[in-house]
Order: C-alpha cells, then structure tokens, then sequence
C-alpha cells in the first residue's frame, strides 16, 4: 500500500512538473477595469456688470456693490448708492436682476454685459424674454387730464396690462465680444480679421403681450451669432462668451463704434474701461406723459442644449 501511494505522488509529482512546463510560454494580458457610463453635464453660469447712465456698479472695498465706480477698480469712498445687477459667474438665483431701477425717467438708459460659460460640453445657446407685466400701476394728473395722454386713465382704476412702459423702453441686444461696446467694421482701414459684433432682434418689449415670450437664437443649428457661421455651437472647455444688453426710455439709436480689438478693455487707471461708449445713443425728447408710474416687470433667461445628438436644434421654435 506503502508503494502503491508512493507511486502515485511521483506520478502526480511528474504530472505537476508536465503541467507547469505546458504553461511557460510566452503570453500577454490586457485589462480593461471599471468600465462605467455616466451622464454629462450642461452647466451654464452667468455673469453680469451694469451701467447705469454711464456708471458702473462695482464691488467696493468693504465687498458691497455701489453705482459710480469704474470697470474693474474699487468703488469710490465713501459711496452711497447701493446697486445689485452687477456678480461673478455664477447659477442665477432669485434676487438676481438685470435691471431693478425704480424713478427712471425718459432719457434713462442701461447697458449690461452679460457673460455665459458653458462647461463640459457643446451646446446651443438661446435667450428667452418673457414680458410678466406692464401695469399702468397709478394714473397721475398729466397721464388722465383733458386729451387723456393715457386712455385707460378714464376708469377709475386702469386695468392689469395697459401699461404703456413697455412700449416706450426700446432694448438693443448684441453679441460681444466682452468690451461693453456695441463695435463694427464698416470704418477706413479696418484691418480684413475685422470682427463685426451681430445684433439681436431688439425694439420695445411692449411687442409682446404680457405673458408672451420672445425665443431669441444665440447659437442654434441655423446660425451663431458670434462666429456668423450655421452647425457651430459654443464648444466646451468654459470659454466665455459676451452678449451686451442696453435699453433706453425713449428712442435708441445704433452709434457702433470702430472695433478695436477682440476681448474687455484693458482697464485704465483713472477713466472707464470702454471711454468710447456704449454703441447706441438715447433721446427720451419725443416721450410724453402716459408712461409715468408705468412699470412692467420680465423674465429674461439663458438656456444651453446638448450639441451632439441634437444637430437639427433650433431655438425658435423653443422644443416642447
Ligand atoms: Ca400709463
Ligand atoms: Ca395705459
Ligand atoms: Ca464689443
Ligand atoms: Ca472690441
């Protein structure tokens, strides 16, 4: 029995050995580990620096926003006058308003660059106006004396959405290149990579009915407003890309002013960064009195879609 066992672990003794020699060739593994999906992101932030009547809302020293500063300096101190529509890229939150100005009066005008950031993927970029109200509010003397500048100031009490403010503010939207100044090529010598900065559908919002909402194409399959070009959306890495924004109270007036070179201004130490401007005049001399204690309020968003996948988007049309 002694040998009987013996004989089978040197048998299996030598099988091990064949075995071992049978893999000792020569080889190679590749392994592919964590194999995952995840969904992408659109992540649009948005960034806005205001001027009101040519001032600017900067941050101060104590970190509080105040009108009557310079791009990209410091307040002056002491400063008085609070302001709220300029911030840092960021996701919009309630309370963040591109205008909120009470008193204006004609002759008034504001101008935004606004800024967008797309991060992690293409996308098409569009803009919805949405006209929320247009309320005469009140009637004052000179909006209801004899000849009725407003004729809904013959009731007692001017019903909801006969306001005539919204008529009366023209806005002009355009697409930047960062400057804060509506630019075009059409001067002598401009050099031949001259960039023409594209304006938006603009006028009154009173164009619309309150609840209506205008769908405005920053880049959609038919065309980008910054490169001029069809099938060209933003493309990812969070570049940043710039719509100036201005209304006036009265009539406004395209003045573009020659391109000097793309991006925002270098600041100047003691002047603005863009001396030369907004792009647009405003005359508030042919406005009359059936506007005053007007208000109308909007709802002004920035949407991004998914490029890939999606070549045929259009941003008017919005998609269901
Ligand atoms: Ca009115
Ligand atoms: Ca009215
Ligand atoms: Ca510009
Ligand atoms: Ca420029």
């Amino acid at each position: 029995m002694k040998k009987i066992l013996l004989g089978l672990l040197v048998t299996g003794a030598v099988g091990g050995v064949a075995f071992y020699a049978t893999n000792a060739f020569f080889s190679d593994t590749e392994t592919s580990t964590g194999n995952t999906l995840q969904a992408g992101a659109i992540d649009l932030k948005v960034d806005n620096t205001c001027y009101y009547n040519g001032q600017a809302c900067t941050q101060g020293p104590d970190d509080r926003f105040y009108w009557g500063g310079l791009p990209n300096h410091p307040s002056p101190t002491p400063a008085t006058n609070l302001c709220s529509c300029t911030w840092k890229s960021k996701n919009l939150e309630e309370g963040d308003l591109f205008f909120d100005i009470e008193d204006i009066k004609p002759g008034d005008w504001e101008e935004d660059t606004i800024s967008l950031t797309v991060e992690n993927n293409e996308a098409w970029l569009c803009a919805d106006v949405h006209l929320t109200s247009d309320d005469d509010v009140t009637c004052t003397e000179p909006e209801s004396e004899t000849g009725l500048a407003d004729p809904e100031c013959s009731a007692p009490t001017p019903s909801p959405g006969t306001g005539e403010l919204a008529d009366r503010v023209r806005f002009l939207w355009w697409a930047d290149d960062g400057d804060n100044v509506l630019e075009t090529c059409e001067f002598p010598n401009a050099p031949p990579d001259c960039k023409e900065e594209t304006t938006l559908p603009s006028g009154p919002l009173g164009v619309l009915n309150v609840s209506q909402t205008a769908h405005v194409t920053l880049a959609d399959s038919n065309k980008n407003l910054w490169s001029g070009l069809p099938n060209d959306p933003i493309p990812q890495g969070g570049d940043t890309w710039y719509i100036g924004k201005g209304w006036c109270f009265g009539r406004i007036t395209e003045t573009p002013v020659p391109q000097d070179g793309l991006g925002p201004t270098i600041p100047i130490t003691n002047g603005p960064d863009s001396p030369r401007g907004g792009g647009f005049t405003c005359d508030g001399s042919g406005e009359g009195n059936e506007t005053q204690t007007d208000r109308l309020t909007a709802e002004i968003s920035f949407r991004a879609e998914q490029a890939r996948n999606n070549e045929d988007f259009l941003c008017n049309p919005r998609p269901l």
